[in-house]
């Protein structure tokens, strides 16, 4: 495998609405990143994603954007971002900006002059599709509920959008929508950007005759994936992108792909592929509800690690996966990942330690390195996510009553990633001096960067020592190229893999389970590192308490 520039470095996510506000409204701020880059160097840190900075009215976060060329006002100015660049380029630091080009905000230039001339020009930016018999042109289900299409007044027209109705999608069939989307692309390359997160990128291509399926679920709908997946041709579009933007500025890139094809692996992150890398959502997806998050199955350890063990087999002689925990659509790892016994320092520690040893590029989240947790929130009132008022609207229609469907919000919902950073045990966590644009973990007075900072067997230490290990001058080839081989796989409870180079071998063994394990590693091993102090390898023989971890090189 060739070797390229970002294999052997660490990636971090920053939500900058929630990150650090420097200027008292609350949200977070580009000064509020500037001022934390050392912070995140110290932590290892090489590539920041942030997600989107561009000028938005906020109903999907910044997802919605309403002009690429600009800086949302609430986030500060371009010379911000400028000097963001700049800073961290003498760091040693790449920045990656958030790529949302499957949809534009409806208050988007564009969308703006198709409204007004809805027969016109524009409206070919978008999909303008006549009604059938009165009815929308098809019966597809938005991902955030209710149709994806969305009427278009005084007229039998209507626009397609598989997100927010906000969200109208872009007509990637259009080719200047692809050359006014490269020119942007292309126009913030030569800022000096190092590459980019691609949202939600395997739904541009459509089938364009948007033919109706049989519904899902009693609102006579089905959701609107059974389109994206029946949809062939994706990859000419990714391969035009790519050639005519990435490409040429040796840009590196992270895909959000969902609903991937099984056998496209190759044409997406191999050597020629459409991308660098892209995350691997499959460990993931078994938390799932198959109509919501109300019908999410109970975590099912055995059913994660196969499918974390399918993935990492897969890519072996592809290329990288990405791989999370948690991230600003997901509630916090720790508390999807481990069972309640575990949700403790050592537990979180231990989650981290398998996470950021598997081979492929770790992605860390914000407030993960200090073992963020889900926030309890008192009311619906109180989530600002647009898809926590449809969740728990669904929860409701199915039956559950409001303290059941509360309490699958709490569980599941994007805003338990979304509150504000914990720097420290002052008042509003250190984030703001202002008021918080959404509530904060009240658990900040104990989880916090500050008082984690100073203790030596922190959350956070350990993450710094973990992340200086995975990329030490002896250890980072292992770590990166490293072979992937699952191990003691018919231990019930435990996690475990070898990473194997040539005649060198690592062993990476976690005790998921509530009983203390007993392990037969076949040898002498050196300790490179464990989440407790009484962890041995004796005579062959590691003894790994509940939620113990240990990382040991076999000799
Ligand atoms: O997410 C795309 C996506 O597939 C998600 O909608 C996912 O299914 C959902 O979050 C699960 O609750 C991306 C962004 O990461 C997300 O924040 C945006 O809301 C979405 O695209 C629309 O841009």
């Amino acid at each position: 495998m060739r070797k390229q520039w970002w294999h052997e470095k660490v990636a971090y996510q920053i939500y900058p609405k929630s990150f650090n506000d420097t200027d008292g409204d609350g949200i977070g701020d580009i000064r509020g990143i500037i001022e934390k880059l050392d912070y995140l160097k110290e932590l290892g840190i090489d590539i920041i994603w942030i997600s989107p900075l561009y000028q938005s009215p906020f109903v999907d976060q910044g997802y919605d954007i309403s002009d690429y060329y600009k800086i949302d006002p609430v986030f500060g100015t371009m010379e911000d971002f400028d000097e963001l660049l700049l800073e961290a380029k003498k760091r040693d630091m790449y920045i990656l900006m958030d790529l949302v080009i499957n949809h534009c905000s409806d208050k988007h230039e564009w969308f703006q002059r198709a409204l007004a001339d809805p027969y016109g020009e524009y409206a070919d930016y978008f999909y303008f599709e006549k009604g059938k018999d009165g009815n929308p042109p098809s019966n597809y289900r938005s991902y955030f509920g209710g149709s994806v299409w969305q009427q278009v007044e005084g007229t039998d027209l209507y626009y397609l959008h598989l997100f927010a109705r906000e969200q109208p999608d872009l007509n990637w069939e259009n080719p200047k929508v692809r050359k006014e989307l490269y020119r942007m692309i292309n126009w913030w390359l030569d800022k000096g950007l190092a590459g980019f997160r691609i949202d939600a990128i395997i739904n541009i291509k459509k089938v364009v005759s948007f033919p109706s399926y049989e519904p899902d679920g009693d609102d006579g709908l089905v959701r609107c994936t059974r389109m994206v997946e029946e949809a062939e041709g994706v990859g000419d579009f990714l391969q035009e992108l790519k050639r005519e933007t990435f490409e040429k500025h040796h840009a590196f890139t992270v895909a959000e792909v969902f609903n991937m094809k099984e056998d496209e692996l190759r044409e997406f992150i191999g050597e020629e592929g459409h991308f660098s890398t892209m995350f691997d959502f499959s460990p993931l997806s078994v938390t799932f509800g198959e109509h919501g998050w109300y019908d999410a199955p109970e975590f099912d350890f055995g059913k994660w690690r196969e499918a974390l063990y399918a993935s990492q087999k897969e890519c072996r002689n592809v290329g990288f996966l990405a791989n999370i925990i948690e991230n600003h659509d997901e509630p916090r790892g720790a508390c999807t990942y481990l069972p309640k016994y575990a949700l403790n320092d050592n537990g979180t520690k231990m989650l981290a330690t398998t996470s950021i040893l598997l081979r492929g590029l770790p992605f860390l989240y914000q407030g993960q390195e200090i073992g963020m947790k889900n926030c309890m929130m008192d009311s619906i009132e109180e989530y600002n996510d647009i898809d926590t008022v449809n969740q728990y609207e669904l929860a409701r229609r199915a039956g559950l009553s409001d303290e059941e469907a509360l309490k699958v919000c709490f569980r599941h919902s994007r805003d338990n990633a979304r509150t504000p950073m914990q720097w420290s045990g002052e008042d509003n966590a250190g984030f703001t001096e202002g008021t918080a644009w959404i509530k904060i973990n009240p658990n900040y007075r104990e989880i916090n960067v500050k008082a984690q900072e100073k203790d030596a067997k922190s959350v956070l230490s350990y993450y710094k020592n973990l992340i200086a290990l995975r990329k030490s001058e002896v250890y980072s080839e292992i770590f990166t190229y490293g072979d992937f081989q699952p191990a003691f796989e018919s231990e019930e409870m435990i996690l475990a893999y070898y990473r194997q180079a040539e005649d060198r071998r690592v062993l990476i063994a976690a005790n998921f389970g509530e009983e203390e394990a007993l392990l037969n590693v076949g040898g002498a091993g050196k300790m490179l590192l464990c989440n407790m102090e009484d962890i041995e390898n004796r005579d062959s023989r590691l003894l790994l308490p509940s939620c113990g971890v240990a990382v040991i090189e076999l000799v």
